[in-house]
């Protein structure tokens, strides 16, 4: 059987740096190519290939999958939740379009396998706010969340319709100490670490009791890596999986940090974040992901918050 030679697509963004590294230790450095519109994150520099590559040139993506004998694609590139409402259209634009050229291309060259994330950002304020389904009322009230969900159906569509191979995760915020968030609702559970150490305080965009689903970056590369290398037979999900690990508020979160900090504060100042983070579920059901192929979090919020201080800090 041939080797696995892979593409990351947005690997210089804050899921992308981590990825890569975690798949050049399982595929080995020249099997997996980075790359991005910016620059090569310092993280990546020394490990592997980088080339600079513009997703939505479909061309030249596809002279770059072809050149390179690339088998699967890692799809990262989007424009996230806060930055997407500044400029709508372009957020629809780049993640839809982004997802359409690999699938494409993934069609016609036969890749083995395609990963793109979708997001807890595709439930809505009619979706339920507990426990949130796989299954259930889905009405996005972001641009972002409405072109995640429409890219699902994509991946369902391209998937029964001409066999691709593509998996996909719900991420919830995710949460990590070597690369910047790049524009999301839930960065401030990022931002709080660096400001509690640099400052001993935060001012949170996000209202105290603002309750939203967290996952540290840990446990989001494994369960990335999982799906991937699970059994085709065993996702029944063509879509995209729930996942969840942890959920908690700006306080909570606060009070955790203040136990390692002891004279860290927080004070609030909502802005327009406020009211995208009101419109998802406070924490989400992910039972099939679990019995699918196996999901399980490792990092609650005690271990996560003492593991990114001692990370932030050394
Ligand atoms: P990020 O913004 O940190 O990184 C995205 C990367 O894509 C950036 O490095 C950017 O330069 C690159 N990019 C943008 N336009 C491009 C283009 N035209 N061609 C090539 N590269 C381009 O985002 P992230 O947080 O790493 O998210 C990665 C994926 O995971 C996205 O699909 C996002 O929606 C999803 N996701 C992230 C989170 C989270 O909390 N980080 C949660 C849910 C889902
Ligand atoms: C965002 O806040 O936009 C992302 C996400 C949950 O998709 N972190």
């Amino acid at each position: 059987m041939a080797k696995e030679k892979i593409l990351v697509i947005g690997a210089s963004g804050q899921i992308g740096v981590e990825l890569t590294l975690a798949l050049r230790k399982i595929y080995g450095e020249s099997q997996v190519v980075a790359s991005d519109l910016r620059e090569e994150n310092n993280l990546l520099k020394g490990t592997g290939p980088y080339v600079s590559l513009d997703v939505m040139n479909k061309e030249m993506l596809h002279v770059q999958i072809i050149r390179q004998n690339v088998t699967q694609v890692y799809l990262l590139a989007a424009i996230l939740s806060a930055t997407g409402e500044k400029n709508p259209g372009l957020a629809w634009h780049l993640n839809t379009q982004s997802l359409l050229n690999v699938l494409d291309i993934a069609r016609e060259e036969q890749l083995q396998k395609v990963y793109w994330p979708s997001s807890i950002a595709v439930f809505g304020p009619t979706s339920p706010q507990k426990n949130c389904p796989q299954q259930t009322i889905i009405e996005p009230t972001t641009v972002y969340g409405i072109s995640k969900y429409a890219g699902e159906f994509w991946c369902k569509y391209y998937h029964h319709r001409f066999g691709v191979d593509i998996r996909s995760i719900r991420y919830p915020g995710l949460i990590s100490y070597k690369s910047s968030p790049g524009g999301g609702t839930t960065d401030y559970a990022v931002e709080i670490f660096h400001e509690a150490i640099e400052e001993k305080k935060y001012t949170s965009f996000l209202n105290a009791d603002t309750y939203l689903p967290m996952m540290y970056m840990p446990d989001a590369i494994r369960a990335t890596i999982e799906i991937m290398e699970s059994d085709a037979k065993s996702i029944s999900v063509r879509t995209s999986y729930n996942v969840a690990a942890i959920s908690f508020s700006p306080a909570e979160i606060a009070a955790e940090i203040k136990k390692h900090i002891p004279d860290f504060t927080i004070n609030y100042k909502p802005d327009y974040r406020q009211q995208i983070a009101e419109s998802w579920p406070q924490s989400i059901d992910d039972s099939i992901a679990r019995k699918d192929w196996g999901w399980k979090h490792e990092y609650d919020l005690p271990g996560m918050t003492t593991d990114m201080l001692n990370n932030l800090q050394s």
